[in-house]
Protein backbone atom coordinates (compact mmCIF):
# COMPACT_ATOMS: atom_id res chain seq x y z
CA UNK A 1 0.00 0.00 0.00
CA UNK A 2 1.02 3.38 -0.88
CA UNK A 3 1.76 5.33 2.54
CA UNK A 4 -1.17 7.68 2.26
CA UNK A 5 -2.50 5.58 4.85
CA UNK A 6 -1.64 6.59 9.01
CA UNK A 7 0.25 9.09 8.02
CA UNK A 8 0.66 10.61 11.63
CA UNK A 9 0.95 7.31 13.07
CA UNK A 10 4.12 6.59 10.42
CA UNK A 11 5.91 9.90 12.05
CA UNK A 12 5.41 9.41 15.09
CA UNK A 13 5.86 5.85 15.93
CA UNK A 14 7.19 3.68 12.79
CA UNK A 15 7.34 0.76 14.79
CA UNK A 16 3.59 0.67 15.31
CA UNK A 17 3.12 2.07 12.21
CA UNK A 18 5.40 -1.19 10.41
CA UNK A 19 3.00 -3.87 12.09
CA UNK A 20 -0.52 -1.73 10.86
CA UNK A 21 0.86 -1.24 7.33
CA UNK A 22 2.49 -4.92 7.15
CA UNK A 23 -1.49 -6.16 8.18
CA UNK A 24 -2.95 -3.63 5.69
CA UNK A 25 -1.01 -5.06 3.20
CA UNK A 26 -2.05 -8.29 3.99
CA UNK A 27 -5.73 -7.85 4.09
CA UNK A 28 -5.41 -6.08 0.56
CA UNK A 29 -2.96 -9.29 -0.88
CA UNK A 30 -5.10 -12.14 0.59
CA UNK A 31 -8.34 -13.40 -0.11
CA UNK A 32 -9.83 -12.88 3.38
CA UNK A 33 -12.19 -15.95 3.86
CA UNK A 34 -12.35 -16.13 7.39
CA UNK A 35 -16.17 -16.52 8.18
CA UNK A 36 -16.49 -14.23 11.40
CA UNK A 37 -14.42 -11.29 9.55
CA UNK A 38 -15.48 -8.51 7.43
CA UNK A 39 -13.74 -5.16 5.82
CA UNK A 40 -15.50 -1.77 7.59
CA UNK A 41 -16.05 1.27 5.87
CA UNK A 42 -13.90 4.23 5.81
CA UNK A 43 -16.77 6.14 7.77
CA UNK A 44 -16.81 3.30 10.28
CA UNK A 45 -13.11 3.88 10.98
CA UNK A 46 -13.26 7.43 11.23
CA UNK A 47 -15.57 7.33 13.83
CA UNK A 48 -13.46 4.31 15.76
CA UNK A 49 -10.21 6.62 15.53
CA UNK A 50 -11.93 9.59 16.60
CA UNK A 51 -11.86 11.99 19.67
CA UNK A 52 -14.37 9.88 21.26
CA UNK A 53 -11.81 8.13 22.53
CA UNK A 54 -11.08 10.32 25.01
CA UNK A 55 -14.41 10.32 27.00
CA UNK A 56 -15.01 8.70 30.24
CA UNK A 57 -19.16 8.23 30.45
CA UNK A 58 -19.97 5.33 32.85
CA UNK A 59 -23.94 5.23 32.86
CA UNK A 60 -26.33 5.47 30.34
CA UNK A 61 -27.73 8.50 28.18
CA UNK A 62 -29.36 10.85 30.35
CA UNK A 63 -27.71 9.16 33.40
CA UNK A 64 -23.69 9.62 33.58
CA UNK A 65 -21.57 9.37 36.26
CA UNK A 66 -19.31 11.64 34.82
CA UNK A 67 -20.01 15.63 33.11
CA UNK A 68 -19.33 16.65 29.64
CA UNK A 69 -21.27 13.59 28.40
CA UNK A 70 -23.90 15.69 26.00
CA UNK A 71 -22.37 14.67 22.68
CA UNK A 72 -21.68 10.99 23.30
CA UNK A 73 -25.24 10.66 24.93
CA UNK A 74 -26.32 11.44 20.91
CA UNK A 75 -24.07 9.35 19.61
CA UNK A 76 -25.32 6.11 21.83
CA UNK A 77 -28.62 7.68 21.20
CA UNK A 78 -28.38 7.92 17.16
CA UNK A 79 -26.90 3.97 17.80
CA UNK A 80 -30.29 3.06 19.98
CA UNK A 81 -32.67 4.12 17.42
CA UNK A 82 -31.47 2.75 14.48
CA UNK A 83 -30.58 -0.78 15.95
CA UNK A 84 -34.04 -0.38 17.14
CA UNK A 85 -35.24 0.00 13.73
CA UNK A 86 -33.05 -2.39 12.34
CA UNK A 87 -33.85 -5.54 14.66
CA UNK A 88 -37.97 -4.05 15.07
CA UNK A 89 -37.16 -4.21 19.17
CA UNK A 90 -38.34 -2.06 21.68
CA UNK A 91 -34.98 -2.18 24.08
CA UNK A 92 -31.18 -2.51 23.42
CA UNK A 93 -28.13 -1.84 25.81
CA UNK A 94 -24.76 -1.48 23.32
CA UNK A 95 -22.31 -1.13 25.78
CA UNK A 96 -20.72 -4.22 25.93
CA UNK A 97 -16.77 -4.70 24.49
CA UNK A 98 -17.38 -8.00 22.38
CA UNK A 99 -20.00 -11.28 21.95
CA UNK A 100 -18.53 -13.08 24.44
CA UNK A 101 -18.68 -10.25 27.49
CA UNK A 102 -22.69 -9.63 26.14
CA UNK A 103 -23.10 -13.29 26.46
CA UNK A 104 -21.74 -12.80 29.94
CA UNK A 105 -24.20 -10.19 30.98
CA UNK A 106 -27.32 -12.56 29.91
CA UNK A 107 -26.05 -14.88 32.55
CA UNK A 108 -25.10 -12.32 35.18
CA UNK A 109 -28.92 -11.24 34.65
CA UNK A 110 -31.00 -14.26 34.38
CA UNK A 111 -28.49 -16.74 35.99
CA UNK A 112 -27.54 -17.57 39.14
CA UNK A 113 -23.69 -19.70 39.46
CA UNK A 114 -24.60 -23.60 39.48
CA UNK A 115 -27.66 -22.83 37.17
CA UNK A 116 -28.67 -25.64 34.70
CA UNK A 117 -27.91 -23.55 30.72
CA UNK A 118 -28.57 -25.63 27.62
CA UNK A 119 -26.48 -24.92 24.36
CA UNK A 120 -24.75 -26.06 21.52
CA UNK A 121 -22.00 -28.08 21.59
CA UNK A 122 -18.94 -26.59 20.30
CA UNK A 123 -17.87 -29.58 18.34
CA UNK A 124 -21.28 -28.93 16.41
CA UNK A 125 -20.90 -25.85 15.32
CA UNK A 126 -21.86 -24.23 18.04
CA UNK A 127 -19.96 -21.73 20.56
CA UNK A 128 -17.40 -21.57 23.32
CA UNK A 129 -19.67 -19.16 25.19
CA UNK A 130 -22.65 -21.43 24.93
CA UNK A 131 -21.73 -23.76 27.90
CA UNK A 132 -17.98 -25.29 26.91
CA UNK A 133 -15.74 -26.73 29.60
CA UNK A 134 -12.90 -24.51 29.22
CA UNK A 135 -14.96 -20.93 29.09
CA UNK A 136 -16.68 -19.53 32.18
CA UNK A 137 -20.49 -20.28 30.92
CA UNK A 138 -19.11 -24.04 31.07
CA UNK A 139 -17.31 -23.62 34.81
CA UNK A 140 -19.57 -21.87 36.30
CA UNK A 141 -22.75 -23.61 35.13
CA UNK A 142 -24.46 -27.21 35.11
CA UNK A 143 -23.83 -26.65 31.20
CA UNK A 144 -25.70 -29.35 29.11
CA UNK A 145 -24.68 -29.55 25.13
CA UNK A 146 -26.90 -30.10 22.74
CA UNK A 147 -25.92 -31.22 18.88
CA UNK A 148 -26.39 -32.55 15.30
CA UNK A 149 -27.59 -34.97 13.66
CA UNK A 150 -25.04 -37.99 12.77
CA UNK A 151 -26.64 -39.65 10.19
CA UNK A 152 -29.99 -40.08 8.08
CA UNK A 153 -31.63 -37.52 6.07
CA UNK A 154 -31.25 -35.06 8.74
CA UNK A 155 -27.21 -35.76 9.09
CA UNK A 156 -25.43 -32.83 10.24
CA UNK A 157 -28.99 -31.00 11.41
CA UNK A 158 -29.64 -29.22 14.58
CA UNK A 159 -31.14 -32.11 16.23
CA UNK A 160 -34.21 -30.49 18.16
CA UNK A 161 -35.75 -33.82 19.36
CA UNK A 162 -32.34 -33.75 21.58
CA UNK A 163 -33.05 -30.56 22.65
CA UNK A 164 -36.29 -31.38 23.56
CA UNK A 165 -35.71 -34.58 25.57
CA UNK A 166 -32.75 -32.76 27.42
CA UNK A 167 -35.03 -29.79 28.05
CA UNK A 168 -37.34 -31.78 29.64
CA UNK A 169 -35.01 -33.99 31.32
CA UNK A 170 -32.73 -31.45 32.90
CA UNK A 171 -34.67 -28.47 33.07
CA UNK A 172 -32.34 -25.32 32.53
CA UNK A 173 -33.16 -22.40 33.22
CA UNK A 174 -31.93 -20.71 29.73
CA UNK A 175 -31.61 -22.51 26.36
CA UNK A 176 -29.19 -20.70 24.11
CA UNK A 177 -29.11 -20.97 20.33
CA UNK A 178 -26.82 -19.81 17.98
CA UNK A 179 -23.79 -20.97 16.28
CA UNK A 180 -20.32 -20.22 14.99
CA UNK A 181 -20.01 -22.58 12.04
CA UNK A 182 -23.60 -24.06 11.47
CA UNK A 183 -24.90 -22.79 7.96
CA UNK A 184 -28.25 -23.11 7.33
CA UNK A 185 -31.25 -22.10 9.00
CA UNK A 186 -31.88 -22.27 12.56
CA UNK A 187 -35.63 -22.75 13.82
CA UNK A 188 -36.22 -19.76 16.40
CA UNK A 189 -39.75 -20.99 16.85
CA UNK A 190 -39.02 -24.62 17.42
CA UNK A 191 -36.81 -23.61 20.69
CA UNK A 192 -38.96 -20.86 22.05
CA UNK A 193 -41.79 -23.91 22.51
CA UNK A 194 -39.31 -26.22 23.41
CA UNK A 195 -38.41 -23.29 26.29
CA UNK A 196 -42.11 -22.78 26.55
CA UNK A 197 -42.57 -26.31 27.80
CA UNK A 198 -40.31 -25.90 30.93
CA UNK A 199 -40.82 -22.22 30.93
CA UNK A 200 -36.79 -21.63 30.65
CA UNK A 201 -35.46 -17.95 29.03
CA UNK A 202 -34.91 -18.53 25.21
CA UNK A 203 -31.57 -16.43 24.26
CA UNK A 204 -30.23 -15.99 20.72
CA UNK A 205 -26.76 -15.27 19.53
CA UNK A 206 -27.10 -14.25 16.09
CA UNK A 207 -23.68 -13.17 16.39
CA UNK A 208 -23.30 -14.85 12.76
CA UNK A 209 -26.49 -14.24 11.25
CA UNK A 210 -26.92 -10.37 12.45
CA UNK A 211 -25.85 -8.64 9.22
CA UNK A 212 -28.17 -11.63 7.74
CA UNK A 213 -30.50 -10.26 9.40
CA UNK A 214 -30.40 -6.55 9.27
CA UNK A 215 -30.23 -7.41 5.14
CA UNK A 216 -33.59 -9.58 5.39
CA UNK A 217 -32.68 -12.73 4.18
CA UNK A 218 -32.28 -14.87 7.42
CA UNK A 219 -35.52 -15.26 9.76
CA UNK A 220 -35.31 -12.16 12.98
CA UNK A 221 -34.99 -14.25 16.44
CA UNK A 222 -36.31 -11.29 18.15
CA UNK A 223 -40.33 -12.19 18.08
CA UNK A 224 -39.26 -15.43 19.62
CA UNK A 225 -36.66 -14.63 22.15
CA UNK A 226 -36.57 -13.22 25.70
CA UNK A 227 -33.11 -11.80 24.70
CA UNK A 228 -30.73 -11.71 21.63
CA UNK A 229 -27.03 -11.10 21.76
CA UNK A 230 -24.65 -10.28 19.05
CA UNK A 231 -21.37 -8.87 18.22
CA UNK A 232 -21.56 -6.23 15.48
CA UNK A 233 -18.51 -6.46 13.07
CA UNK A 234 -19.34 -9.96 11.65
CA UNK A 235 -21.60 -10.13 8.75
CA UNK A 236 -23.37 -6.76 9.74
CA UNK A 237 -20.02 -5.39 8.83
CA UNK A 238 -19.55 -2.88 11.85
CA UNK A 239 -17.18 -1.97 14.71
CA UNK A 240 -15.95 -4.87 16.48
CA UNK A 241 -18.56 -4.80 19.87
CA UNK A 242 -21.63 -6.55 20.52
CA UNK A 243 -24.99 -5.49 21.55
CA UNK A 244 -28.26 -6.75 23.83
CA UNK A 245 -31.22 -6.56 22.18
CA UNK A 246 -34.98 -7.42 23.94
CA UNK A 247 -38.49 -6.56 23.78
CA UNK A 248 -39.00 -7.20 27.17
CA UNK A 249 -38.64 -4.53 29.58
CA UNK A 250 -38.05 -6.39 33.05
CA UNK A 251 -34.84 -8.07 30.76
CA UNK A 252 -33.23 -4.93 29.93
CA UNK A 253 -33.69 -3.49 33.75
CA UNK A 254 -31.49 -6.50 34.47
CA UNK A 255 -29.45 -6.72 31.72
CA UNK A 256 -28.30 -2.90 31.87
CA UNK A 257 -27.38 -3.50 35.55
CA UNK A 258 -24.94 -6.67 34.59
CA UNK A 259 -23.28 -4.50 31.55
CA UNK A 260 -22.75 -1.40 34.16
CA UNK A 261 -22.10 -1.62 36.64
CA UNK A 262 -22.19 -5.71 37.01
CA UNK A 263 -19.32 -6.14 34.43
CA UNK A 264 -17.94 -3.27 32.75
CA UNK A 265 -17.26 0.29 33.78
CA UNK A 266 -17.01 2.73 31.08
CA UNK A 267 -18.17 2.17 27.82
CA UNK A 268 -16.02 2.51 24.90
CA UNK A 269 -17.99 5.71 22.89
CA UNK A 270 -16.01 5.42 19.95
CA UNK A 271 -16.58 2.23 19.31
CA UNK A 272 -20.32 3.15 19.93
CA UNK A 273 -20.30 5.94 17.57
CA UNK A 274 -18.55 4.06 14.75
CA UNK A 275 -21.85 1.24 15.50
CA UNK A 276 -24.04 4.39 15.09
CA UNK A 277 -22.26 4.26 11.53
CA UNK A 278 -22.16 0.80 10.72
CA UNK A 279 -26.54 0.77 11.64
CA UNK A 280 -26.91 3.43 9.27
CA UNK A 281 -25.58 1.92 6.76
CA UNK A 282 -27.26 -1.16 7.64
CA UNK A 283 -30.59 -0.09 6.77
CA UNK A 284 -29.89 1.28 3.25
CA UNK A 285 -31.16 -0.47 0.83
CA UNK A 286 -27.87 -1.30 -0.73
CA UNK A 287 -27.21 -3.20 2.40
CA UNK A 288 -29.33 -5.76 1.19
CA UNK A 289 -27.91 -6.18 -1.94
CA UNK A 290 -24.35 -6.86 0.14
CA UNK A 291 -26.46 -9.52 1.67
CA UNK A 292 -27.80 -11.13 -0.89
CA UNK A 293 -24.22 -10.84 -2.69
CA UNK A 294 -22.90 -12.81 0.33
CA UNK A 295 -25.61 -15.16 0.70
CA UNK A 296 -24.98 -15.86 -3.41
CA UNK A 297 -21.17 -15.84 -3.28
CA UNK A 298 -21.15 -18.36 -0.48
CA UNK A 299 -23.45 -20.81 -2.33
CA UNK A 300 -21.33 -20.62 -5.35
CA UNK A 301 -18.35 -21.62 -3.48
CA UNK A 302 -20.13 -24.73 -1.76
CA UNK A 303 -21.36 -25.97 -5.39
CA UNK A 304 -17.97 -25.50 -6.89
CA UNK A 305 -16.10 -27.07 -3.67
CA UNK A 306 -19.13 -30.70 -4.57
CA UNK A 307 -17.89 -30.81 -8.07
CA UNK A 308 -14.07 -30.93 -7.29
CA UNK A 309 -14.93 -33.86 -4.69
CA UNK A 310 -15.43 -32.33 -1.63
CA UNK A 311 -18.51 -33.08 0.80
CA UNK A 312 -20.11 -30.15 2.45
CA UNK A 313 -21.46 -30.22 6.02
CA UNK A 314 -25.42 -30.02 5.68
CA UNK A 315 -25.17 -30.49 1.90
CA UNK A 316 -24.75 -26.50 1.24
CA UNK A 317 -25.25 -23.16 2.84
CA UNK A 318 -28.50 -20.68 3.42
CA UNK A 319 -25.87 -17.92 5.24
CA UNK A 320 -22.60 -16.43 4.35
CA UNK A 321 -20.90 -19.76 5.62
CA UNK A 322 -19.65 -22.97 3.65
CA UNK A 323 -18.26 -25.48 5.98
CA UNK A 324 -16.08 -28.12 4.31
CA UNK A 325 -15.70 -31.56 5.43
CA UNK A 326 -11.86 -32.99 3.98
CA UNK A 327 -12.37 -36.38 4.84
CA UNK A 328 -13.59 -37.57 1.63
CA UNK A 329 -9.88 -36.51 0.53
CA UNK A 330 -8.04 -37.72 3.63
CA UNK A 331 -6.65 -34.57 4.64
CA UNK A 332 -6.89 -32.70 7.76
CA UNK A 333 -8.16 -28.90 8.79
CA UNK A 334 -4.92 -27.86 10.20
CA UNK A 335 -2.78 -29.00 7.25
CA UNK A 336 -5.28 -27.45 4.26
CA UNK A 337 -5.64 -23.86 6.62
CA UNK A 338 -1.89 -23.74 6.58
CA UNK A 339 -1.49 -24.11 2.67
CA UNK A 340 -4.36 -22.04 2.44
CA UNK A 341 -2.87 -19.38 3.74
CA UNK A 342 0.47 -19.90 2.13
CA UNK A 343 -0.59 -18.98 -1.34
CA UNK A 344 -3.02 -16.08 0.14
CA UNK A 345 -6.26 -17.41 1.30
CA UNK A 346 -7.05 -16.76 5.18
CA UNK A 347 -9.84 -19.43 6.54
CA UNK A 348 -9.43 -21.49 9.89
CA UNK A 349 -9.54 -25.04 10.66
CA UNK A 350 -12.89 -26.28 11.92
CA UNK A 351 -13.94 -29.44 13.45
CA UNK A 352 -16.95 -31.23 11.68
CA UNK A 353 -19.12 -33.19 13.89
CA UNK A 354 -18.47 -36.14 15.37
CA UNK A 355 -14.70 -35.30 14.24
CA UNK A 356 -12.12 -38.24 14.56
CA UNK A 357 -9.63 -35.37 14.78
CA UNK A 358 -8.30 -33.02 17.81
CA UNK A 359 -9.24 -29.53 17.79
CA UNK A 360 -5.99 -28.54 17.08
CA UNK A 361 -5.76 -30.82 14.01
CA UNK A 362 -9.60 -31.16 12.96
CA UNK A 363 -11.12 -33.17 9.58
CA UNK A 364 -12.49 -29.70 8.56
CA UNK A 365 -12.44 -25.96 7.57
CA UNK A 366 -15.10 -22.95 7.58
CA UNK A 367 -14.95 -20.28 5.01
CA UNK A 368 -17.12 -17.08 5.10
CA UNK A 369 -18.19 -14.81 2.44
CA UNK A 370 -18.70 -11.45 3.90
CA UNK A 371 -15.20 -9.77 3.63
CA UNK A 372 -14.30 -10.62 0.10
CA UNK A 373 -17.86 -9.97 -1.03
CA UNK A 374 -17.55 -6.24 0.72
CA UNK A 375 -14.38 -5.86 -1.77
CA UNK A 376 -16.40 -6.55 -4.70
CA UNK A 377 -15.67 -10.27 -5.21
CA UNK A 378 -18.65 -11.73 -7.68
CA UNK A 379 -20.26 -15.21 -8.48
CA UNK A 380 -17.50 -15.46 -11.04
CA UNK A 381 -14.77 -14.84 -8.76
CA UNK A 382 -16.09 -17.56 -6.00
CA UNK A 383 -16.41 -19.71 -8.65
CA UNK A 384 -12.36 -19.08 -9.14
CA UNK A 385 -12.01 -19.20 -5.79
CA UNK A 386 -13.87 -22.80 -5.04
CA UNK A 387 -11.05 -23.93 -7.86
CA UNK A 388 -8.24 -22.36 -6.37
CA UNK A 389 -8.93 -23.70 -3.21
CA UNK A 390 -9.36 -27.50 -4.56
CA UNK A 391 -6.42 -27.14 -6.72
CA UNK A 392 -4.24 -26.23 -3.77
CA UNK A 393 -5.67 -28.89 -1.39
CA UNK A 394 -5.46 -31.57 -3.92
CA UNK A 395 -1.93 -30.51 -4.78
CA UNK A 396 -1.41 -32.13 -0.61
CA UNK A 397 -1.71 -35.38 -2.18
CA UNK A 398 0.64 -34.81 -4.73
CA UNK A 399 4.91 -35.23 -4.92
CA UNK A 400 6.55 -31.96 -3.47
CA UNK A 401 7.53 -30.66 -6.70
CA UNK A 402 3.92 -30.96 -8.39
CA UNK A 403 2.86 -29.13 -5.15
CA UNK A 404 4.58 -26.52 -5.35
CA UNK A 405 4.25 -25.96 -9.18
CA UNK A 406 0.63 -25.61 -8.19
CA UNK A 407 1.03 -23.61 -5.74
CA UNK A 408 3.65 -21.09 -6.92
CA UNK A 409 1.09 -20.63 -10.32
CA UNK A 410 -2.34 -20.02 -7.76
CA UNK A 411 0.18 -17.34 -5.37
CA UNK A 412 -0.07 -15.32 -8.42
CA UNK A 413 -3.00 -15.32 -9.21
CA UNK A 414 -4.50 -14.58 -6.04
CA UNK A 415 -2.41 -11.50 -6.32
CA UNK A 416 -4.12 -10.15 -9.25
CA UNK A 417 -7.45 -10.63 -8.50
CA UNK A 418 -6.65 -8.80 -5.08
CA UNK A 419 -5.33 -6.27 -6.89
CA UNK A 420 -8.73 -6.16 -8.65
CA UNK A 421 -10.57 -4.95 -5.47
CA UNK A 422 -8.81 -2.58 -3.07
CA UNK A 423 -10.54 -3.02 0.05
CA UNK A 424 -9.90 1.25 0.68
CA UNK A 425 -9.60 3.11 -2.48
CA UNK A 426 -9.23 6.27 -0.65
CA UNK A 427 -6.79 7.41 2.28
CA UNK A 428 -8.28 7.08 6.00
N1 LIG B 1 -14.48 -16.32 17.08
C1 LIG B 1 -15.71 -16.08 16.39
C2 LIG B 1 -15.80 -16.87 15.15
O1 LIG B 1 -14.78 -16.98 14.47
O2 LIG B 1 -16.85 -17.37 14.79
C3 LIG B 1 -16.84 -16.30 17.24
O3 LIG B 1 -16.68 -15.59 18.41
Amino acid sequence: MKNIYLNKLRESDPEVFDSLNKELNRQQNQIELIASENITSLAVLNAQGSVLTNKYAEGYPGRRYYGGCEFVDEAENIALERVKKLYKCKYANLQPHSGAQANQAVFLALLKPHDTILGMSLASGGHLTHGARPNISGKWFNAIQYGVKKEGNDKDLIDYDEVEKLALENKPKIIIAGASAYPRIIDWKKFRDIANKIEAYFMVDMAHYSGLIAGEQYPNPIEYADVVTSTTHKTLRGARSAMILTNNEEIIKKVNSAVFPGLQGGPLMHVMAAKAVSYGEALKPEFKTYISEVISNAKILAETLVQRGFRIVTGGTDSHIVWLDLTPKNLTGDKAEKLLEEVGIACNKNAIPYDPNPPKITSGLRFGTPAATSRGFNNTDFKVIGNIISDVLDSLLLKEEEKTKVCESVKKKIIDMCSKYPIYKEPY
